[in-house]
C-alpha cells in the first residue's frame, strides 16, 4: 500500500471515528495491562522482607552505616546476639539504595520465604522441587528490574554498596550474584552462585568451582567464545534457592524456582546478551567471561568460616548494570558462621539427605535433618526412631555418602531430642554414647573441598581433600528392645507437657 492509499484509508477510519474508539482501547489496554502486573504474585524479595520485618525477624537500621568499615560487622552481631535480620536503610555514599543480610539464616525464616510451616519444610521442599514449573516471558517495559537501565560506561559497580566482608577479605566482594548462563549446545539455562571481587567499576573475579556452571564455561572455552552471563542479585525465596539448589544438568533452576513457588517465574531480556533474567530481581548485572582470561582473587572468608587462600579465578566485565528505582542490595554475608551462606547450602544438603535416607533400607523412621550453619556445614544430625539395632549406624554411612561432601561428622539422636539444639545434641553424646562402641571413624575418605584440617593427598588440586569422615550413634537402644530402652529416658520435670508457663509468669513476657 502507497502513501496516499494509507492516508485515504485512514481518512475512511476517521471518518467512522474508528480512530478514537481505537486510542480509548489502547488505552484500556494498558490500563489492564498494569491492574495485571498489580495483580502478579510477588516474586520479588520485598514480600519476604515485609514479613521478616513484621513478624519481627528483621531489624531496621537507620543510623549511618558504612559498606567497607562497619555494615559487616553489624549485621553479623545482630544475627549472633538477637537472632535477627537487617536493613539498612542509610547508606554512606550510597543515597537511594539499601541493603539487607542475614534474611536466610534459620529454617524458621526459610520455611516463612516458601510459605510451608516448619515441620513440614523438608517434605514440603521436596514435593516442591520434583515439579518445576518453566519460566514465562515477561515484556521488558513492565519489570521492576528495569526501572533504570545503565549501559556500557554509564554503568558502574561502585553504584552499588558491595560490603567488605571479612577482616582479611582481598577487597569488597559481591557474594550474592544468581549467575544465570547458557549451555552454548542446548540453548538451556543455568542458574548458580558465584563470588565476584570487585576489581574496578566494570572487573570482577568470577570463582567457578567443579560444577555444572563450570562444565558449561568449559564449553565456551572449547569454543574460543566469551560465555555470556547475567548475575540478579535480590529475588524470591524461591529463586535464591533454585540458584543454590544442585539439580541434574539440563534442567534450568528458574524451572526449580518456578515449582518452589509454585508459579511460573516471569523472565525479561537482557539489554546487551542473549540471556533471560527474573523481572522482579533489585539489580542486574549483565556481562561476560572471556576465554582464558584468569585474575589474581582473594583471600575471602569462606562457608567453613576459615579463609580460602588467595589464587586465580576467572575475570568478569559489566556490559550493563539494571535495577529498581530504589533498589535494596542483598548483602549476603559470608564467612565465620551463622551466616545465610551456610544456611542456604544447608538447605540443600538436609533435602537431598532426607530424600537419600528415604530410600535406605527401604525406608527407616527419619524424623528431620540438620545441616548446623554453626558447624561450618561440616557436621549433620540425623533425628530417628531406630527400630532395630544396627539401624542408626547404616543411617549415619548413608548421610555421610549422599550427594553432598560437606558432612564428615555424622550424629544420629533419638526421636525425644530436638536437631536443632545443640545443647540437646550435647546432651545425647554424653549420656547414650559409648564411644568404642557408637563412634566409628572413616579415614582416607574425600571431603568438602574448602575444609582445610583435611589434607591434599600428594599431586591433587587444593580442592581434592581428603580426610577422616565419623558417625556417632546418640541415640537409645532400638524400639525393639523397649526394657533397655527406657533406662535412657530423660529425666523431665513432672507434667512437663501439660504445665504451662503462661499460666503463672507475667503477661508481659509473652507478648
Ligand atoms: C552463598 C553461596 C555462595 C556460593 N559461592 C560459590 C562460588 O563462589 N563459586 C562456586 O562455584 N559455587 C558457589 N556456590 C555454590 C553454587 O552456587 C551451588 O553449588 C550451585 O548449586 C551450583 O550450581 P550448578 O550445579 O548448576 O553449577 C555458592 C553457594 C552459596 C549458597
Ligand atoms: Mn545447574
Amino acid at each position: 500500500m502507497g502513501d496516499d492509499g494509507l492516508r485515504g484509508f485512514m481518512g475512511d477510519l476517521k471518518k467512522e471515528g474508528e480512530i478514537d474508539k481505537r486510542d480509548a482501547q489502547k488505552n484500556k489496554d494498558k490500563e489492564n495491562q498494569a491492574k495485571r502486573a498489580q495483580n502478579l504474585q510477588d516474586q520479588g524479595l520485598r514480600g519476604y522482607l515485609q514479613k521478616l520485618e513484621e513478624t519481627g525477624e528483621m531489624v531496621r537500621v537507620s543510623k549511618p552505616v558504612d559498606p567497607a568499615t562497619n555494615l559487616s560487622a553489624i549485621e553479623w552481631k545482630t544475627y549472633d546476639q538477637h537472632g535477627k535480620a537487617t536493613i539498612f536503610d542509610n547508606i554512606e555514599g550510597h543515597p537511594g539504595w539499601q541493603a539487607c543480610s542475614q534474611i536466610f539464616t534459620d529454617r524458621t525464616k526459610w520455611a516463612m520465604g516458601v510459605n510451608l510451616t516448619e515441620d513440614e519444610f523438608l517434605e514440603g521442599m521436596l514435593r516442591k522441587v520434583a515439579k518445576p514449573i518453566e519460566p514465562v516471558m515477561q515484556e521488558a517495559d513492565t519489570a521492576p528490574c528495569k526501572e533504570v537501565i545503565k549501559i556500557g560506561d554509564e554503568a558502574s559497580l561502585y553504584d552499588i554498596p558491595v560490603v567488605t566482608i571479612s577482616e582479611d577479605d582481598g577487597g569488597p566482594f559481591i557474594p550474592a550474584g544468581m549467575a544465570i548462563m547458557k549451555d552454548p549446545d542446548t540453548g538451556i539455562r543455568n542458574m548458580s552462585i558465584h563470588r565476584q571481587q570487585v576489581f574496578d567499576e566494570r572487573t570482577t573475579g568470577f570463582l567457578i568451582l567443579p560444577r555444572q556452571a563450570r562444565r558449561i564455561h568449559d564449553k565456551y572455552v572449547a569454543r574460543n567464545e566469551p560465555m555470556p552471563v547475567a548475575v540478579a542479585i535480590g529475588a524470591h525465596p524461591a529463586v535464591w534457592f533454585g540458584s543454590a539448589y544442585t539439580t541434574t544438568f539440563g534442567v534450568d533452576e528458574l524451572a526449580v524456582a518456578g515449582g518452589v513457588l509454585g508459579d511460573p517465574i516471569r523472565l525479561v531480556k537482557c539489554e546487551t546478551i542473549d540471556m533471560e533474567v527474573p523481572a522482579d530481581a533489585e539489580v542486574i548485572i549483565e556481562g561476560e567471561l572471556i576465554p582464558g582470561e584468569l585474575r589474581h582473587e582473594g583471600p575471602f572468608g569462606e562457608v567453613p568460616g576459615t579463609y580460602a587462600e588467595a589464587d586465580e579465578c576467572e575475570v568478569f566485565h559489566v556490559k550493563a548494570i539494571t535495577h529498581r528505582r530504589d533498589p535494596i542490595y542483598y548483602a549476603l554475608h559470608c564467612g565465620a558462621p551463622i551466616t545465610c551462606t551456610q544456611a542456604t547450602t544447608g538447605i540443600g544438603i538436609e533435602l537431598a539427605t532426607w530424600d537419600h535416607l528415604s530410600k535406605v533400607e527401604g525406608g527407616m523412621d527419619i524424623l528431620d535433618v540438620r545441616c548446623h550453619a554453626a558447624a561450618g556445614l561440616m557436621m549433620i544430625i540425623i533425628k530417628l526412631r531406630p527400630k532395630i539395632s544396627g539401624q542408626a549406624k547404616t543411617a549415619l554411612l548413608a548421610a555421610l555418602s549422599g550427594p553432598y561432601l560437606h558432612p564428615k561428622i555424622a550424629i544420629a539422636v533419638d526421636e525425644d531430642i530436638d536437631a536443632n539444639d545443640l545443647r540437646q545434641v550435647m546432651w545425647s553424646m554424653t549420656t547414650r554414647v559409648n564411644a568404642a562402641d557408637d563412634v566409628v571413624l572413616i579415614p582416607n575418605t574425600r571431603t568438602f573441598a574448602l575444609d582445610k584440617v583435611s589434607p591434599v593427598p600428594d599431586g591433587g588440586h587444593q580442592f581434592e581433600r581428603m580426610g577422616t569422615k565419623w558417625l556417632v550413634d546418640a541415640t537409645m537402644p532400638a524400639a525393639s528392645r523397649p526394657d533397655q530402652r527406657e533406662r535412657f529416658a530423660r529425666a523431665m520435670p513432672k507434667n512437663f507437657d501439660s504445665v504451662d508457663l503462661e499460666d503463672f509468669l507475667p503477661e508481659d513476657m509473652f507478648k
